[in-house]
């Protein structure tokens, strides 16, 4: 699929690019990685309350104030986990796209390469968790679930016009399908296995899920 007219709703870069020209921003670029880091790994173990900025600070071994200097408060740190959470996706989708394989095929394969990274990432599962408890979190958060649905969307769009759909699929409906099945299969996963499961009950889902939206 050619890169141009990739389908990437998700609109954040990974903090990691954002490099400056000399040695100095990038040691502040790694600083700050350091200290995303270890609030998605505190989040993700104590969620947003129970989390404050003085655990993140102890945990990387800094002051109060140099983790205020790359984040003003708690919230600004739960807005960069959560929007790197989703920073994610457009590299998962650049490294599936390059495979070269065909829309439907793309979207099977960005779904099981993202149970993946709910199974292994801490900075996904700490996102998620954050999702969760947005209402807790007095900031503005990126939407959940939409920038998914939009992905899977267009890529089922391109199926139908290559034939790769059951001819009673409506993409937008399969796309919405598709995440509220990951969505609740990654919590429940979570809640009762801490994910671990999570790769082989995704699997079961998306054979089922597919199965209906692919053309016979
Ligand atoms: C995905 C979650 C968990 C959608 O897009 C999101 O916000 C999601 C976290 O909030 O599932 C399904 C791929």
């Amino acid at each position: 699929m050619p890169e141009s007219d990739q389908a990437t709703p998700f609109r954040v870069r990974p903090i990691t690019t954002r490099r400056g020209p000399d040695p100095k921003q990038d040691r502040s670029a790694r600083t700050k990685l350091l200290v995303l880091t270890a609030a998605a790994e505190l989040f993700a173990a104590r969620g947003f309350r129970h989390t404050s900025v003085q655990d993140v600070a102890d945990r990387v071994e800094m002051t109060k104030g140099a983790v205020y200097f790359h984040f003003p408060t708690k919230e600004a740190l739960a807005v960069a986990v959560v929007e790197e959470h989703y920073a994610r996706w457009p590299v998962l989708l650049s490294q599936v796209t390059a495979e070269g394989h065909g829309p439907l095929e793309t979207a099977v394969r960005m779904l099981a390469g993202a149970a993946i990274a709910f199974r292994d990432d801490i900075v996904v599962q700490a996102g998620a968790r954050l999702q969760i408890e947005r209402p807790q979190i007095d900031a503005e958060l990126p939407t959940p679930y939409v920038d998914w649905t939009q992905l899977l969307a267009t890529l089922l769009v391109r199926a139908e016009a290559a034939g790769e759909l059951h001819p009673r699929v409506v993409p937008q409906a399969a796309a919405r399908s598709l995440v509220a099945a990951f969505f609740g299969t990654q919590h429940i996963s979570d809640v009762l296995h801490e994910r671990v499961d999570i790769a082989e009950r995704w699997a079961e889902t998306a054979e089922l899920l597919f199965r209906a939206i692919r053309a016979q």
